[in-house]
Order: C-alpha cells, then sequence, then structure tokens
C-alpha cells in the first residue's frame, strides 16, 4: 500500500531515463587501455572476452557466470607486470556510467597455464579471489556506486604474484532486488593478461573455486536486502581474499556475521523496482525509497 503510494509520486518520473544493466567497456592494465568490444557487434581485436548481452547473469549456477553472458575468447592479451593498477570501466547499455549503486566488487584470477589465454577454456578453470570491496564506509554508499560518475573500479595485481598467463575476472553483484530468491545480478567480465616478473606467490589448493560452483542462491551475501538494514556487514560471497595476495586486509570483513534480509515493506517496494530496471529507471530510486522507508516503517 505504501509503497505503491510512493512509486506513483512524480519524482520518479521526473528522474532522467538511464538504460540499465552494462557491460565493462574499456580496461586499463598498467599505462595501456583496451577498448572491449559492444556486447553482440562484430568482434575487433582486444583483450577483453566478449560478451552478447547486456543483461545480467541471473542464477548463482549460470554457465555464464564462468566470464560472462555467451563470453568469447578475445584475440589478443594483455602485458601486465606484478603491482600494476588495472582500471575497469563499466558502462550501461547505453555507453553511459554505470548505473548500479549497491553491492560488491570483487576480483577473481585463474591460470591458463603454459598458454596464452587467448586459447584458454575458462569454464572448468580454477579461480582464486584477489580483492572484494563492499560498502566504502560501514552503512554507508558501496564503492560500486563510485562508479556512476564514469570512475572505473581499481584493482592491484598482487605484488608477489608468479609470472605467467592468466585470466582476471572483475565480477559487480548488484543487490537492488536481492531481497528475493534469483534477484542478484551479477556482472562478470574476463580480461586476458601475461603477468611478467619474478614472484612466486601462488593461491593453495584449498583457496580456489570453480565459477560457476563458488556461490548458492541463498548465500548471505546474495540473498539479502541491503536498504533494511545497511548497517549489517556484509558477508562477501565465495572464498576469502587468497593468502599470498599482499594487503588484503578488507578479507576479514567476510567472516562478519550475517546480514538479515527482509524487512516485508521494504521488500514490496524494492521488488517493483525490478520492473523498473527493466524500464531503465532504476538509478536512484532504491536509495530514495530506502530514505523514505526509514521514516515510515518502525525500526
Ligand atoms: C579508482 O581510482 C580513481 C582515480 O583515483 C578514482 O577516481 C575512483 O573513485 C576509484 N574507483 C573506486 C571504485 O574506488
Ligand atoms: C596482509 C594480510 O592481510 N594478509 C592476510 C590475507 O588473508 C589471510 C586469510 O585469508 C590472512 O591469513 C593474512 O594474514
Ligand atoms: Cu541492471
Amino acid at each position: 500500500m505504501i509503497s505503491a503510494i510512493l512509486l506513483s509520486l512524480p519524482l520518479v518520473s521526473l528522474l532522467p531515463v538511464v538504460s540499465a544493466h552494462g557491460w565493462l567497456g574499456s580496461v586499463t592494465v598498467g599505462t595501456q587501455t583496451f577498448v572491449g568490444n559492444v556486447p553482440n557487434a562484430s568482434p575487433t581485436g582486444t583483450v577483453i572476452r566478449q560478451i552478447d548481452d547486456v543483461d545480467p547473469v541471473k542464477g548463482a549456477s549460470n554457465a555464464f557466470l564462468n566470464c560472462g553472458q555467451n563470453a568469447q575468447l578475445a584475440s589478443d592479451v594483455a602485458e601486465a607486470n606484478p603491482g600494476d593498477t588495472v582500471a575497469f570501466t563499466w558502462v550501461n547499455g547505453d555507453d553511459g556510467p554505470w548505473v548500479h549503486n549497491a553491492g560488491p566488487m570483487q576480483t577473481y584470477m585463474t591460470s591458463c597455464g603454459s598458454q596464452s589465454c587467448s586459447s584458454f577454456d575458462s569454464s572448468t578453470a580454477s579461480w582464486f579471489k584477489i580483492q572484494e570491496q563492499g560498502r566504502i564506509t560501514p552503512g554507508g554508499d558501496w564503492a560500486m556506486s563510485l562508479m556512476n560518475t564514469g570512475a572505473p573500479a581499481n584493482v592491484t595485481i598482487p605484488s608477489n604474484i608468479a609470472p605467467g598467463n592468466y585470466i582476471i575476472r572483475h565480477e559487480l553483484i548488484a543487490l537492488q532486488i536481492a531481497q528475493t530468491e534469483g534477484g542478484a545480478e551479477f556482472y562478470p567480465a574476463c580480461v586476458q593478461l601475461k603477468v611478467g616478473g619474478t614472484g612466486t606467490g601462488t593461491p593453495s589448493e584449498d583457496e580456489l573455486v570453480q565459477l560457476p560452483g563458488a556461490y548458492s542462491d541463498t548465500d548471505p551475501g546474495i540473498l539479502v536486502d541491503v536498504y533494511s538494514n545497511p548497517d549489517a556487514a556484509y558477508v562477501f560471497p565465495g572464498p576469502a581474499v587468497a593468502a599470498f595476495v599482499a594487503g588484503n586486509s578488507t578479507a576479514t570483513s567476510s567472516s562478519a556475521s550475517s546480514a538479515t534480509t527482509s524487512s516485508s515493506a521494504v521488500a514490496s517496494s524494492s521488488s517493483a523496482s525490478s520492473a523498473s530496471c527493466k524500464k531503465r529507471r532504476d538509478v536512484v530510486r532504491p536509495r530514495t525509497l530506502s530514505r523514505v522507508m526509514k521514516n515510515l516503517v518502525p525500526q
């Protein structure tokens, strides 16, 4: 009832119409920038595996969780060094800034062994986590929201990683409708690398996971209402950051207690925003609503 009234507020229709969903538009590895192929367009040489749809991957066991929707091998490989920054610039379906603002960003790597990653089938690869980012401050905005201005997400290649052929997989999990099972939106993207240097760091066997395989649709960080209890510690899905990764202090937050799910009022208003995601208007609404709901819903 309340949510229906809120959703019909004129404010909502004044929001700019922006295309939701999206893809990895470009990546900067060290100082070199590579532009991704437009989803489902004719491919040209790049290091980013091309997907065929800007819609999110849905379902934790979806095969496309591996590298994105029907991801294809890319022809090129980026040269990188340990300690390099890899900057991932995500864009929406119209090539503007990324629109979703709630949910974690995680980065994995896998070894392609002795072969170039341009011919490596990653579908049964073993991945290790090198980074995870949640909210910037407890209860505050998510690091993902910094990309709404067009800024990239920044990841550091582990400073001691052993040289070799690797795929680096950056993943956004948009949680604006994740209080319903199956609502989480996964956006994975894979970039093919050849890492130099003389490092010796490798993950241990028990830090390796399959993707899909590492997540369940009912994981506390995947089936979660991020609006009803923003102060709850977020529980990152998947493994901890591999121990050899220096400065992985964020890994400690994954052992924090689970976020609670769903107050019914907020849940119903947010599931209405599920439809709005398809109508390309989910950009600002969830946070606006949750602020309003805070004042209406007894704590
Ligand atoms: C990545 O780095 C740029 C430049 O320092 C910064 O503007 C941006 O906010 C960073 N992105 C995130 C998600 O922190
Ligand atoms: C530098 C640092 O924080 N290292 C930690 C990385 O994570 C593992 C557990 O996943 C810790 O044991 C390390 O101390
Ligand atoms: Cu979307």
